[in-house]
């Protein structure tokens, strides 16, 4: 593996930097503070080339590949995680599924348009009753003489309440289990679809999070990613993109919390001197260092994979388990490095800490991924009774 980054890789690695603290870093802590989900600065982000980065030209997307990609989700994730939720979501899970999974007109008609953030989409997986255990969805769908009636439910979904289109997984025959889930692009512009925002988060809060009701909601006949029974590996391949997306960001909130750390301390005067001359300190700085740059090479060497079509499933989730893990506790020693101006919103460390603390839950707990780890290493489904 080459740790020299392309001089291609380095400009959109520095437009993308200074475009997050020219325009993101700027807005976050505003919208964090009224739980605003901020449509002007995701046009703006659209209009980068950010939403689809991975989508080849040809269907509007930007054409980076994942190393690429995973550089400017770092650069938004150290600016603002809200903003970054949206890219993982349009990117890594809506328009990946679609690139992988999807027929040549669906391919034309979607992407181009979630590409240019004319659209958002969402991903309809996880339900009031099914978290980690994905393959047991609840909600159903029955085939009808115009294509197929959707009931059911879905929670803790981004961008539920401005999606335009949403990849909604349901049962078609529960007697097949996992065999019987399919994947459905469904027009969220209907009746049926009653999108319903969550409020009172503890991070995250200019993101937009909601509850879904599919009451009767109508998908054509061809609205349908993949075949019946495909609807599980579609899940899985966009969350092997989607945990490579939130441990980059996370990467990105690692960075944020080394620099704001430093930062602080070098300003930061106690008992006449900085405080960035004491030996602890220097000691909590050197461990945000560390876990940054441990989860960037877990993230780039998933990256590499990716990018030359190698099995990665096993990598991502190492990189995501640990991302996260080790942002959770860049933040957590950030604020103890800043002590109490650590504890107001005055320094993003704090957001940081709120922001991060999904990252371990979302897209895969990171007692899931020990588990697909486990199962790599030992051969044995853990999750299977024995
Ligand atoms: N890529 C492609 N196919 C995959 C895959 C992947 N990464 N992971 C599993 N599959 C396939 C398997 O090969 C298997 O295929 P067959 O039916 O042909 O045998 C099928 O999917 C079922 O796989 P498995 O037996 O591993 O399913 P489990 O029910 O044991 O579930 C876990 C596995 C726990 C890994 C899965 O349910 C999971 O990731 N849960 C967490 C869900 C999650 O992240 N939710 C967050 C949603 S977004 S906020």
């Amino acid at each position: 593996m080459d740790f020299e980054l392309t001089d291609e890789q380095r400009l959109v690695q520095e437009t993308a930097r200074s475009f997050t603290d020219n325009e993101v870093v700027e807005r976050a802590r505003e919208n964090d503070r009224n739980e605003h989900f901020d449509l002007e600065l995701v046009g703006q982000i659209a209009n980068q080339g950010y939403l689809g980065a991975i989508v080849p030209r040809e269907y509007g997307g930007a054409g980076l590949d994942y190393l690429t990609y995973g550089l400017v989700v770092e650069e938004i994730g150290r600016g603002c995680s809200a903003m970054r939720t949206v890219i993982s979501v349009q990117t890594s899970r809506v328009c990946s599924s679609i690139l992988r999974w999807g027929t040549e007109e669906q391919k034309l008609h979607y992407l181009p348009k979630l590409c240019s953030g004319e659209w958002l989409g969402c991903f309809g997986l996880t339900e009031p009753d099914t978290g980690s255990d994905a393959a047991n969805q609840r909600t159903r769908a029955r085939r009808t003489d115009s294509g197929w009636v959707i009931n059911g439910a879905k929670m803790f979904i981004s961008l539920a309440n401005h999606a335009r289109v949403a990849l909604i997984f349901a049962q078609t025959d529960p007697k097949k289990g996992h065999r019987g889930l399919a994947c459905f692009l469904v027009d969220a512009d209907q009746p049926g679809f009653q999108p319903q925002p969550i409020h009172h988060k503890m991070g995250l809060r200019g993101s937009d999070t909601g509850a879904i009701s599919l009451d009767d909601c109508h998908a054509a006949g061809d609205a349908m990613l993949g075949e019946i029974g495909d609807g599980f590996k579609i899940a899985m391949t966009a969350l092997d993109s989607g945990r490579y997306s939130v441990a980059a960001g996370c990467v990105g909130i690692c960075q944020g919390c080394l620099e704001a750390s430093v930062n602080y301390s070098k300003d930061r005067v106690q008992f006449g001197r900085p405080i960035a001359s004491f030996q602890l300190v220097q000691e909590m700085i050197t461990d945000i260092k560390l876990h940054t740059d441990a989860a960037r090479m877990l993230v780039w060497r998933a990256a590499t994979l990716k990018d030359t079509g190698k099995p990665n499933t096993t990598e991502t989730s190492i990189a995501k388990l640990y991302a996260t893990e080790a942002a959770v506790h860049c933040a957590d020693t950030a604020i103890q490095v800043h002590g109490g101006s650590g504890y107001v919103d005055d320094y993003p460390v704090e957001r940081y800490y709120r922001d991060v603390r999904v990252t371990t839950l979302y897209e895969g707990t990171s007692q899931i991924q020990k588990l697909i780890i486990g199962r790599a290493l030992t051969g044995v489904n853990a999750l299977v009774p024995a």
